[in-house]
């Protein structure tokens, strides 16, 4: 069966958020939906904006284009579009896409009938955005403290905000987030090849199955994690990186305004070493 018409029986009317069946149809492979209208128009007039801004900077060099947030002295307030205006738009623009794709993600689902996964993983990235451009620079009192959106200067960004407080990697919660990074990867490079090792055997071999991963996992370790259990760690992990990454920065400042190196001071005074 042709993949088109194999999907056309999982095609359903109906699992809409809102609006009933406005915009419930399929324009070729894709799904419409009012969600995929909203995303089309804010990532259009925010990609429009980009390139406004572009215009008005004095590169076309695509890795140093760069729109910046307003000056400090704004604090909270909007500024006039040349002096951050735009990227307080292009914010706008950007977080209105996101979520509107993870929403048209959640009806997929409810047509579908499977669970939310996939919209609640892609809903922690955009967590992990908000917080950087949204929930910290209204706890520090100014849209200053969001990134540029340019290739080199939010790279520009990350190291000067790194700096300011001390080492970053003496924060504790980017510890735990960069550790939960490394194992995100040792868990897919594992699943990855055990899933390869099984079926993809070399050419007139016999495709293996789940029971033998599981074998493979027993015969080496004594333990296997299975089929669901395995995906459900892969999750978790995944998402605690995010999780932790959005601590990491939204502690630095709002909560502790020092250097992350002085932090660790407290182990150093624990009464015990007297
Ligand atoms: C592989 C899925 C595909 C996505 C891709 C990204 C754009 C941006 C920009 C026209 C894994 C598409 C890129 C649409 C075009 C303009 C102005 C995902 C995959 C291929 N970063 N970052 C990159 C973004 C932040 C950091 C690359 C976005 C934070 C470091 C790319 C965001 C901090 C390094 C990029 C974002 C930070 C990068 C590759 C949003 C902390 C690198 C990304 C919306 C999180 C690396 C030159 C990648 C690099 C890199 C995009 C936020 C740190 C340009 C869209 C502020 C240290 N970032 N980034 O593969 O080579 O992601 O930079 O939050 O070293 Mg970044
Ligand atoms: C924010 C991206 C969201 C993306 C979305 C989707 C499109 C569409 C379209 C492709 C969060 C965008 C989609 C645009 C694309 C098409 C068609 C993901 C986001 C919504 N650090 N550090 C982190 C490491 C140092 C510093 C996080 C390592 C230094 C600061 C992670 C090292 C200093 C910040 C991490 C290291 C420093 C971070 C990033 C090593 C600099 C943050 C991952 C080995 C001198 C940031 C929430 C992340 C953070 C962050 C890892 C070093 C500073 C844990 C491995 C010591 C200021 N660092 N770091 O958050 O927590 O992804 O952001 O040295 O702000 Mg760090």
């Amino acid at each position: 069966m042709a993949l088109l018409s194999f999907e056309r029986k999982y095609r359903v009317r109906g699992g809409t958020l809102i609006g009933g069946d406005l915009f419930d149809f399929w324009v070729g492979p894709f799904y419409v939906g009012f969600f995929g209208v909203t995303t089309l128009f804010f990532s259009a007039l925010g990609t429009a904006l980009i390139i406004y801004g572009a215009a008005l900077g004095d590169t076309w060099n695509p890795w140093l284009i760069t729109i910046d947030p307003p000056d400090v002295s704004y604090g909270l307030a909007l500024a006039p579009l040349n002096e951050g205006g735009l990227w307080q738009i292009i914010t706008f623009c950007a977080t209105g896409a996101f979520v509107s794709w993870a929403l048209r993600e959640v009806e997929i689902c409810r047509k579908l009938g499977i669970g939310y996964h996939v919209p609640v993983a892609f809903g922690v990235a955009i967590l992990a955005y908000v917080t950087l451009v949204i929930i910290r620079p209204v706890l520090m009192g100014a849209w200053s403290y969001g990134f540029p959106y340019g290739i080199m200067t939010h790279l520009d960004w990350v190291s000067e905000t790194g700096y300011q407080y001390g080492n970053f990697h003496y924060n504790p919660a980017h510890m735990v987030a960069i550790t939960f990074f490394f194992t995100t990867t040792f868990a897919l490079a594992l699943h990855g090849g055990a899933i390869l090792s099984a079926t993809n055997p070399g050419r007139g071999e016999v495709v293996k199955t789940t029971e033998h991963e599981n074998s493979f996992f027993r015969d080496i370790m004594g333990y296997s994690i299975g089929m669901i259990g395995i995906h459900r760690l892969g999750l978790f992990l995944a998402l605690s990186a995010g999780i932790w990454s959005a601590i990491c920065i939204v502690i630095a400042g709002p909560l502790y305004e020092g250097s992350w190196n002085d932090w660790w001071d407290w182990w150093k005074n624990i009464p015990i070493w007297n």
